[in-house]
């Protein structure tokens, strides 16, 4: 959080980092993918690690020097493994979606037929979107999701039935519901399918069986570790042994070059964190801070896709009150709470506009938030959707108050 030493170098830098700092600390942070890491995790993040090269495996390296990185990273992957029971685990993807490139990489060639969630029906960017290296290079077969924000199994096996795809994706960056990942394997197994589980969004609440877990199922597991997980930016994959040398191949040489090792460092401490009761508790209290947000928005008359969560996130429709995604997002970041623009099924307006607002519970229940909290941030941002037209200035000034207030309640990266 000092940067002093920064200072001495770069006094732009460090100005803007002071000023990020304060944002951070003086708003609530409703973004579903974002969190607050720990200063263990982010002090191995800018660790002398960021110095060294280590391709290869820990133990066969390309690099000499790397004892201390094998350890490490030996460290990371015995925690991921422990912490979600898997078989085997790849902790050097820089990103989730690099994760998903390299599983691409190993279970299909280019042209082969790919099943995934759609972008704008919840899916991410790369589960076959025609923008991204996996809609590009694969034919891509979407499903989404039903008038109740929830998916529809058996469509999915229709299709799947009717395409064969070689590869089948589930999970998503913006769904509410619990995913049934027992049936996707049954669709996989019937239609001769592989499963990859994308769960980015919901890895904190698997480890902590908040979540049902996809291990048993999936062939492969794909996670972010910065989303629910609290960790650095960055991926692992996770694989049944018979796939590990595939994946591992696939990592590096296939899509990556030297592994990140101090971010690897960092993934090890979070994942520690992880493992703890405490976790367990933070993960819980994510579902609870959800749930009474989403109650509270409904209580004020606003539409929430789903009528509710069963996890972290959920998204405001304002196709009823025509206003767009792009506007609120907008005036809530005035009053001090930070969201993002996203689709709702069906959305009669574009990816730049939208008519929906993502919410999630991760980062503020890192700060201490509970349930009567979100119960006063549902109504801040209700009061918002309610004046964006006139933007009354004196109105905005108070629901900022009220929304640094709590801020306040709970400080941030304070020592
Ligand atoms: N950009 C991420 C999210 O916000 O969900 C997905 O990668």
């Amino acid at each position: 959080m000092n940067t002093d030493i920064i200072r001495q170098t770069d006094k732009e830098v460090a100005d803007l980092l002071d000023l990020e700092l304060k944002r951070q600390q003086t708003t609530i942070e409703l973004i579903a993918s974002e969190n607050f890491t720990s200063k263990a995790v982010m002090q191995a993040a800018g660790s002398v690690l960021t110095n060294k090269y280590a391709e290869g495996k820990p133990y066969k390296r390309f690099y000499n020097g790397c004892k201390n990185a094998d350890k490490i990273e030996e460290l990371a992957q015995q925690r991921a493994k422990k912490l979600f029971n898997a078989e085997h685990a790849n902790v050097q993807p820089h990103s989730g979606a690099q994760a998903n490139m390299a599983v691409f990489l190993y279970a299909v060639k280019p042209g082969d037929t790919v099943m995934g969630m759609d972008l704008s029906n919840g899916g991410h960017l790369s589960h076959g979107s025609p923008v991204n290296f996996s809609g590009l290079y694969f034919n891509i077969v979407s499903y989404g999701v039903d008038s109740n924000g929830e998916i529809d199994y058996e469509n999915v096996r229709e299709l799947a039935l009717k395409h064969r795809p070689k590869l089948i994706i589930c999970g998503a960056s913006n769904y509410s519901k619990i995913i049934d990942f027992k049936k996707f394997k049954e669709i996989a197994d019937e239609t001769g399918a592989l499963l990859l589980a994308d769960i980015a969004h919901i890895a904190a609440l698997v480890a902590a069986g908040e979540h049902p877990s996809p291990f048993p199922y999936a062939d492969f597991v794909t996670t972010t570790t910065h989303k629910t997980l609290r960790g650095p930016r960055g991926g692992i994959i996770m694989c049944k042994e018979k796939h590990a040398q595939g994946i591992d191949k696939a990592v590096f040489p296939g899509t990556q070059g030297g592994p990140l090792e101090h971010i690897i460092a960092a993934k090890a401490v979070a994942l520690k964190e992880a493992l703890s009761d405490e976790f367990k508790l933070y993960a819980k209290q994510v579902v609870l801070n959800a749930k009474a947000l989403a109650k509270s928005l409904m209580d004020e008359g606003l539409d929430i896709v789903g009528n509710g969560t069963d996890n972290h996130l959920m998204t405001l429709d304002l196709r009823k009150l025509n206003k767009t995604g792009k506007d609120i997002a907008n005036i809530l970041e005035v009053v001090g709470i930070t969201a993002n623009k996203n689709t709702v099924p069906n959305d009669p307006q574009s990816p730049f506009v939208t008519s929906g607002v993502r919410l999630g519970s991760p980062a503020v229940t890192t700060r201490g938030f509970k349930e009567e909290d979100m119960v006063e941030v549902g109504k801040i941002i209700a009061e918002a959707v309610k004046i964006s037209d006139t933007q009354d200035s004196e109105k905005l000034k108070e629901l900022r108050a009220r929304s640094l207030k709590l801020c306040e309640k709970y400080p941030l990266y304070k020592d």
